[in-house]
């Protein structure tokens, strides 16, 4: 598990090198920005259960044969494994976006994740649409403007769209 820091100093490391001034500089940026990645993190924590909430209700409205009888969300296990499974990967995205690197998400969330969804017979297709749901709802709220001093945010929010889809993209 890396931060934005240690898989710098690891990569360098692995070279024998110094840092290069290219990564000097790119950490200078996520240093300077990090009150905007700090409250990202906070308002997608702050929100999460209605984040999670949300995409689940929107997911089953759009693919109502999931909770149909037979579907893979049927019965109040399923449905309460399948929230279960939407707030870990909400969590680990907002950990890899504290860290600004997607290690975190990689090695504890996504790594065996598409395995494990096959082996139980549940849709990693569904599991995605959730996820880019959750992608949707997450974007929203940590771009609202309302009641701040609007800055540039496209760098951290495109990096926050990257850990949504990579998540999406390791089950679909
Ligand atoms: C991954 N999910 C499930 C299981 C595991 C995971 C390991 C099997 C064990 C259990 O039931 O608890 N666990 C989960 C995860 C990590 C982890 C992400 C990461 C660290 O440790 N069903 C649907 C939807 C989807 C869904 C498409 C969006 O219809 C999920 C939610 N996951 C779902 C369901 C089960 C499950 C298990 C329904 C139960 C499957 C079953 O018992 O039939």
């Amino acid at each position: 598990m890396f931060d934005a820091f240690t898989k710098v100093v690891s990569q360098a490391d692995a070279r024998g090198a110094y840092l290069t001034t290219d990564q000097i500089d790119a950490l200078t940026a996520l240093v300077s920005d990090g009150n905007k990645r700090m409250d990202v993190v906070n308002r997608i924590t702050s929100n999460s259960s209605k984040i999670v909430a949300d995409a689940a209700r929107s997911l089953f409205a759009e693919q109502p044969q999931l909770i149909a009888p037979g579907g893979n969300a049927y019965t109040s296990r399923r449905m309460a494994a399948c929230l279960r499974d939407m707030e870990i990967i909400l969590r680990y995205v907002t950990y890899a976006i504290f860290s600004g690197d997607a290690s975190v998400l990689d090695d504890r969330c996504l790594n065996g994740l598409r395995e494990t969804y096959i082996a139980l017979g549940t849709p990693g297709a569904s599991v995605a649409v959730g996820v880019e749901k959750m992608k949707q709802a997450a974007l929203a709220i940590a771009g609202d403007t309302s009641g701040i001093t609007p800055g540039d945010c496209a760098s951290i929010m495109s990096e926050v769209a990257s850990y949504f889809d990579r998540a999406a993209a390791a089950v679909a």
